[in-house]
């Protein structure tokens, strides 16, 4: 398979609802899709970079630049028959993990279409279909995080996480609680916390949490493993894993129980399968993370969600709560057991909806061999 061509292209489309965490408000997604063109193969990929660089160092214009002057020439002109074939071409720049994976995870689908399998197969997975959960921002108010609560619950949701910070925490909790004592529940503080707050962070044991998500700086796993000792929720791991070699320090460290894998976090699908495998060994469960995707980051994050060790309610979820229209046919539906289903088609199983992205395209630009 001969990689031709790459476009790199922003889209721009209004959440459903405002999604905010500890460190902000976002009302309308600016997002980078990636396009291989391959030999009539037209594969595509969704960078997770955010609007600014607040969840992570990278952001939607550093990894527009980084794609364009470094990433797509190091593919384009080359004849690549695996996505796992990707990360070495592109090693000699670092970093970037979240640019590099919309380019691998095209590959990777391009493989499977090309080799005519479902991209869950080709990935190794096994689930047939996998359990949903929910991530709930931060609301105005006590009153209508209930209700959302309520909504999803409706919906058939098997796990809800909260997000959380300081001020917006254990009063919350409470009344989450009074009203639902026994639901599958997480919060995830995005970093909002510091080791000096282990007391306060202590009182989160009373509300019988599935998990803690992130509660200490995005790049530390020391400090967290001190925390998890004086702690009996389980610590659960999203921003300080980059790679398979973080995971295995934070098990061994004990700074975690259980491992959230963003397949743009590690760098594409090839490390998050390695991180898979390492928590698998361990006995670590994992689950999948979202970045509020489009249905092209969905339908990965979906496909990768089937292997086995992905053994906890993910927050992929329904296209519906992220957008009026998505850019994929079907959409993502989840069923009333909080549920979705795998597709038996080749590819990801979800055929993209060009005309629409044409519509929602706010910049363009393909890239092509040098003369
Ligand atoms: O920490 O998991 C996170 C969204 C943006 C950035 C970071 C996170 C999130 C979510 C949303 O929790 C999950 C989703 O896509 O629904
Ligand atoms: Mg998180």
């Amino acid at each position: 398979m001969k990689i031709e061509a790459v476009t790199l292209r922003e889209i721009q489309i209004p959440l459903v609802h405002f999604f905010e965490t500890s460190f902000g408000r976002t009302s309308s997604r600016r997002i980078l899709l990636v396009t291989l063109h391959c030999e009539g193969i037209n594969a595509w990929g969704e960078c997770v970079a955010g609007e600014d660089p607040f969840y992570s160092s990278e952001w939607i214009e550093s990894a527009w630049l980084t794609l364009s002057r470094y990433l797509a020439p190091a593919l384009i002109g080359r004849s690549v028959s695996q996505g796992r074939e990707a990360g070495s071409l592109m090693s000699r720049v670092r970093g970037h993990r979240m640019a590099k994976a919309a380019l691998e995870n095209a590959l990777w689908g391009a493989e499977a279409q090309a080799r005519n399998l479902p991209l869950w197969k080709l990935l190794g997975g096994t689930r047939r279909e996998i359990a949903c959960g929910v991530s709930i921002g931060i609301q105005d108010s006590h009153p209508q995080l209930l209700d959302k609560i309520q909504t999803e619950l409706d919906a058939g949701y098997r796990r809800i996480k909260l997000k959380v910070k300081p001020g917006w925490d254990l009063a919350v909790l409470e009344k989450v609680r009074s009203h639902w004592p026994d639901i599958l529940l997480s919060v995830d503080a995005n970093s909002a916390y510091t080791l000096d707050q282990v007391g306060h962070l202590r009182q989160f044991d009373q509300f019988n949490l599935l998990m803690l998500e992130q509660p200490l700086w995005n790049d530390d796993i020391y400090y967290h493993a001190r925390l998890q000792k004086q702690l009996r929720t389980s610590i659960c791991l999203d921003e300080s894993i980059g790679n398979a070699r973080d995971a295995a320090c934070a098990i061994e460290s004990g700074a975690c129980r259980i491992i959230n894998v963003k397949v743009g976090r590690v760098g594409g699908f090839t490390e998050a399968r390695k991180v898979h495998d390492v928590c698998q060994a361990q006995n670590i469960p994992v689950w999948c993370g979202g970045m509020l995707e489009s249905g092209i980051g969905r339908a990965h994050n979906i496909a990768l969600s089937s292997l086995e060790n992905f053994r906890l309610p993910g927050d992929v979820s329904a296209s519906r709560r992220y957008w009026n229209e998505d850019i994929i046919d079907p959409e993502v539906v989840v069923s009333p057991q909080g549920m979705i289903a795998l597709s038996e088609q080749p590819g990801t199983g979800y055929r993209v909806r060009e005309e629409l992205i044409e519509k929602l395209t706010v910049r363009k630009e393909t890239l092509r061999p040098a003369a």
